[in-house]
């Protein structure tokens, strides 16, 4: 039985501080009914694809800041989009903040949820890499404070759905190796990743270019090193002021682009996804079982970056 699905990029344009969840829901109903007219049998939406990107402002008000989070899912205003699934059969990768409630305590995840073809949650995920800073630094243009606002996640875990095993990622995680191996090494077949990224980059404006480009590459080579689908999926366009790529795009396991979006706004693309194509690169070049040496690379996980040796030399010496 060859294992196809039908994934669809739910990429949105800007979300204004002034819009509610109910008006986000509504354009989200839409991309999906879109979707479905074409046969997709999942759709993929941004990182926080409720509100704007809030971290762009410093906060300290803890109840504005709350506004911009979730306490349960689905909620009165989300449950539309839940009820629609169900009704055309159209499972859905949302990203949101999620306010959570540990040891009676609040802790505040930028997360995104898997939702099966009935309308109901399979997977959560949490953002391991959060960007940006912790506190005001008012030399930027705008802010970036997810280290402030968010508590890290920490795991990258899989599922089976849709006939295959899904992964989730969520934006700046599309830059990291890691995030693509260590799914791969779960045999992941398709890496959902929502995002919202600023053209500019204030601690490297030099980048700024070149934005739309490392967005392409990185997840390119996450999956073609991992024999895996790649779907990442933008929040466009400009936002408060603040231009975000657009750039959505769907990667097969040759690394190949197989569909992208082309506008800035709200737009659906579609593609006819061979999860037996994984099979291709993962029982080839990259047959794990085979080609890894994990005994040179243990360096991967015991040191987190430049760890100067006693000589004041950052590498290893040999034995
Ligand atoms: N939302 C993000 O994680 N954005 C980062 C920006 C700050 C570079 C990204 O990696 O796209």
């Amino acid at each position: 039985m060859p294992r196809y699905v039908n994934v669809a990029l739910g990429q949105l344009g800007p979300i204004q501080r002034q819009h509610s969840r109910t008006q986000v829901v509504a354009r989200l109903c839409a991309l999906m009914r879109e979707a479905h007219a074409v046969g997709a049998q999942l759709i993929v939406y941004p990182e926080l694809a409720l509100t704007t990107f809030f971290p762009r402002w410093y906060m300290q008000d803890e109840d504005e800041i709350d506004s911009f989070f979730e306490r349960e899912m689905p909620s009165a205003a989300t449950l539309p989009l839940f009820e629609l699934a169900h009704k055309l059969g159209v499972g859905f990768y949302l990203g949101y903040a999620e306010l959570a409630q540990e040891q009676g305590n609040k802790v505040r995840y930028n997360s995104s949820i898997l939702v099966d073809r009935s309308g109901t949650i399979i997977a959560k995920y949490r953002k391991v890499h959060l960007p940006g800073h912790r506190e005001h630094e008012p030399w930027r243009r705008f802010q970036h404070l997810e280290k402030r606002y968010f508590t890290p996640g920490r795991r990258f875990d899989v599922t089976p759905a849709f006939g295959g095993v899904v992964g989730m990622a969520l934006c700046n995680d599309r830059r990291w190796a890691e995030t693509y191996r260590v799914m791969g090494l779960q045999g992941v077949e398709m890496v959902l990743i929502g995002y919202n990224t600023p053209v500019h980059n204030a601690p490297a404006p030099q980048h700024d270019d070149l934005s739309l480009f490392h967005n392409q590459l990185a997840m390119q080579a996450g999956a073609y090193q991992n024999g895996c689908w790649v779907v990442g999926v933008a929040k466009a366009g400009v936002e408060e002021g603040v231009d975000s790529i657009g750039g959505s795009c769907i990667i097969a396991p040759s690394g190949e682009l197989v569909a992208r979006c082309l506008s800035k706004d709200d737009e659906m693309a579609l593609a006819r996804s061979d999860l037996d194509f994984c099979a291709v690169y993962q029982k080839t070049t990259f047959n794990f079982d085979l080609h890894r040496r994990p005994e040179a690379y243990a360096m991967i996980v015991q040191r987190k970056g430049l760890t100067l040796a006693a000589d004041g030399t950052p590498w290893a010496t040999a034995e």
